[in-house]
């Protein structure tokens, strides 16, 4: 078994990528199973395998307390969590090769607070990969890409997983924004010139030290363009994803 679980800010397109992923792999004679840890979730692209929702109700929590959304999400994680024994053991039961699991719409509920960890961490024995999505809409300025880069790498230190970047929505994303995106990604130094030409002052020093910075770092990131309505990309995806496993890297201390 090899889990991925699917992160990113809100609307990068976890969700679909997690059924369009799921789809690829029985297309290409893969068991796979899926699993939904977003308790406020209410359509899902795919049907979960195993579920938080069958563990949490988060209307009920909302109402109860009388809490907001996203302290509603919180509650809702924390209760599910209290249950992680079972739920961990009903993904360690699904007996498939690859467990796709999609996180909540608050990236930081998962990847930053204890609950999240928490999970991680129960799964820890089986190989595991954090798929994060660069939504191309929200990276798609020199100061915005650096922003995403920067955040990406923050769920990468705070999971302790192996990461692939995942640009998702190519389908849609003009085909400059992906030019520039992908020029800035192979190319250390283009990104240098058009963050000087681009912005200046403060900004201008903070962006070019952060990319500075990050670059070691996410250069260790494979990043592949994907659509997860034309499904360009998944082979790509399936290849970094097996070759980052196979490498043994999958936690790195
Ligand atoms: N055209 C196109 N639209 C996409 C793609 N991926 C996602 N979308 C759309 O983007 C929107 C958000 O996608 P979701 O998969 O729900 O994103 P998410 O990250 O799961 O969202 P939250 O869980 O709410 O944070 C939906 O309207 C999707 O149909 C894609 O590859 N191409
Ligand atoms: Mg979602």
């Amino acid at each position: 078994m090899r889990i991925a679980y699917f992160v990113g800010t809100a609307g990068s397109g976890k969700s679909s990528l997690t059924a369009a992923y799921a789809e690829w792999l029985k297309q290409n004679e893969q068991s796979v199973a899926t699993v939904n840890l977003d308790p406020a979730a209410t359509v899902l692209p795919y049907e979960p395998e195993v579920d938080i929702r069958e563990y949490v109700d988060y209307e009920r929590m909302m109402l109860t307390y009388n809490l907001g959304p996203n302290a509603a999400l919180i509650a809702s994680v924390r209760e599910a969590v209290r249950e992680i024994d079972t739920l961990c053991s009903e993904i360690m039961d699904l007996s498939v090769d690859y467990v796709l699991i999609d996180t909540p719409g608050q990236l930081e509920l998962f990847a930053f607070r204890k609950e999240g960890r928490a999970i991680v961490k129960a799964l820890r024995r089986v190989p595991s990969i954090i798929i994060y999505l660069m939504d191309p809409v929200a990276s798609h300025t020199t100061r915005l890409f650096a922003s995403s880069l920067f955040l990406a790498t923050s769920v990468y230190l705070s999971l302790n997983l192996q990461s692939i970047i995942a640009i998702s929505k190519i389908d849609i994303v003009p085909k400059r924004i992906l030019r520039r995106i992908r020029r800035w990604i192979s190319s250390q130094e283009a990104l240098e010139v058009d963050i000087e030409s681009r912005s200046q002052g403060m900004q201008m020093l903070i962006t070019r030290d952060i990319v500075h910075i990050l670059h070691d770092i996410g250069r260790t990131f494979p990043v592949i363009a994907v659509s997860s309505k034309t499904l360009e990309g998944l082979g790509a995806l399936h290849g970094a994803v097996t070759r980052a496993l196979s490498e043994g890297e999958y936690e790195l201390r």
